[in-house]
């Protein structure tokens, strides 16, 4: 076997992974001509490459390494039980301490009478799950019909064939035959890009209202559930209008519509609570989680369920499940990354410190030129660019030009800030400190600075029109 280490020189390693290495959401050909980044090790809010770069990370990895890098405490308990007991299976009547231990702890942490956990090894599994697990809770209860799931453009929920159907993502649908019939989608709350001369407020109302009338359209006796990010993430942070979940939440409840709240990024502090529908006042049946729940250290998802529909899911087989499913070393690295988020208090260091400084940071950023406003909800927050700050112009270039600009100069400045779009995502690390923080906002202002210029020699800072 040939050996691959971090000290062989970069291109060597660009050639080999060019050679055989299909990445996600990429074009591979492209990539191979310039060579993938090689990240070498991490710590804290840092990563390394294979330069010797020290690159602050303000996207937490896939916005998941909410306790940061580097924590030995997930190490160790990976470690202990890989020793003890590295697989088996929760299928066929047997369980395991880890996975009874985080199925508890989960139900601790959630919302009332959300008490039971499905587990998957990720987001995308366990929203499949979940599009499965409403239409057979319906099926019980003796209604087969109420089996469509309404969604929303430009949601993202997985790239699995019922994830990505559930997901908006126009992208994605074009490929492979998605979405899958029994899915729909209705407009999302994005006051900013789509919300013209109304208030924020009035749309909020309006983009929530789609969903009654997609209900009526169906017929509410064949809506089995709505699923939605509390905060879209991949599709830009977009933080709702205040009138919209509570419009959500009084449709939902009217039509018997359950409500999935998909709270892979907004999970396990991300928005100031445990969870995002807090942040939002969300009464969900179903939470989706992942990301977070193990700072990344180990892929696990699943679904938190609640009371009513576990009653009816556990008194049937339902003949779902995963080899991985509540993964022993995967859920003793969750728990313990539970543990951390608790005992280090990384909720108040959010509400108090960090997300405070991220505030101030980015609503500094907001004033530069090239920056139309910001979105932000405790450690997620986006920056939308445009030509024209005073009317939220976008750029005459296709969408998403101006964003990858400014993202290669993040990361020619020692940032990693993702862009969606023409807009530019902030999801760092939860435990980001005040000073970190700082050199963020420096890194990102020197970035704005570089992408501005060189938008305005290529006489690029034209508006759409
Ligand atoms: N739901 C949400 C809200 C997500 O953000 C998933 C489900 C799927 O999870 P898995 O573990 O199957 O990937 C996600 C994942 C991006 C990006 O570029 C975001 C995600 C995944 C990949 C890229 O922002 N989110």
């Amino acid at each position: 076997m040939s050996i691959v280490s971090n000290h062989l020189p970069t291109a060597e390693l660009q050639a080999l992974d060019a050679a055989h290495h299909m990445h996600p959401f990429t074009t591979n050909d492209e990539l191979a001509t310039r060579g993938a980044r090689v990240i070498t090790s991490a710590k804290g809010v840092y990563l390394r490459d294979s330069e010797g770069n020290e690159i602050l990370d303000a996207m937490a990895g896939l916005w998941c390494v909410n306790v940061g890098y580097g924590r030995d405490e997930l190490v160790q308990a990976a470690t202990r039980q890989m020793k003890e007991l590295p697989f088996y299976n929760t299928f066929f009547n047997t369980t395991h301490t880890p996975v009874i231990a985080l199925a508890a702890e989960l139900a601790k942490l959630a919302p009332e009478g959300l008490n039971q956990v499905f587990f998957a090894g990720s987001g995308s599994e366990a929203n499949d799950t979940n599009l499965r697990m409403v239409r057979v809770y319906w099926a019980e209860k003796g209604h087969p019909e109420k089996s469509h799931v309404i969604s929303r453009k430009n949601g993202y929920h997985g790239s699995s064939m019922g994830s990505g159907s559930l997901g908006g993502m126009s992208y994605m649908h074009a490929q492979g035959g998605m979405p899958i019939p029994g899915i729909h989608h209705i407009g999302q709350p994005d006051w900013w890009a789509e919300g013209g001369d109304h208030t924020p407020e009035e749309f909020g109302l309006a983009r929530a209202q789609e969903l009654e009338a997609k209900i009526l359209e169906l017929g509410a006796d064949k809506v089995a559930a709505f699923i939605a990010e509390p905060i879209q993430g991949a599709g830009g942070v977009i933080v709702p209008p205040a009138t919209y979940w509570p419009e959500i939440q009084r449709i939902c409840e009217k039509y018997n519509v359950l409500i999935i709240a998909d709270e892979v990024i907004c999970g396990f502090g991300r928005t100031g609570n445990w969870f995002g529908s807090t942040t939002m006042g969300i009464k969900p049946h179903i939470m989706t989680i992942a990301k977070g729940l193990s700072s990344g250290y180990a892929p696990i998802g699943g679904s938190i369920v609640c009371d009513e529909i576990a009653e009816v899911i556990n008194a049937v087989e339902f003949n779902h499940g995963y080899t991985y499913s509540g993964h022993p070393v995967c859920a003793a690295v969750a728990l313990a990354n539970l543990r951390i988020l608790q005992d280090d208090n990384i909720l108040d260091h959010v509400n108090n410190v960090a997300g405070p400084a991220l505030h101030e940071a980015v609503s500094k950023l907001a004033e530069h030129d090239l920056v139309g406003g910001f979105n932000i909800k405790g450690m997620m927050a986006s920056l939308p660019l445009t030509p024209h700050k005073e009317t939220r112009a976008k750029f005459a270039t296709d969408a998403g030009t101006v964003g990858f600009m400014c993202r290669e100069r993040c990361f020619a400045n020692n940032l990693v800030m993702r862009h969606v779009g023409d807009r530019m995502i902030i999801s760092p690390p939860l435990v980001i400190t005040p000073e970190e923080i700082d050199v963020f906002h420096s890194r990102a202002k020197k970035a704005l600075d570089d992408t501005y210029k060189a938008l305005k020699d290529a006489d690029m800072l034209k508006a759409a029109s």
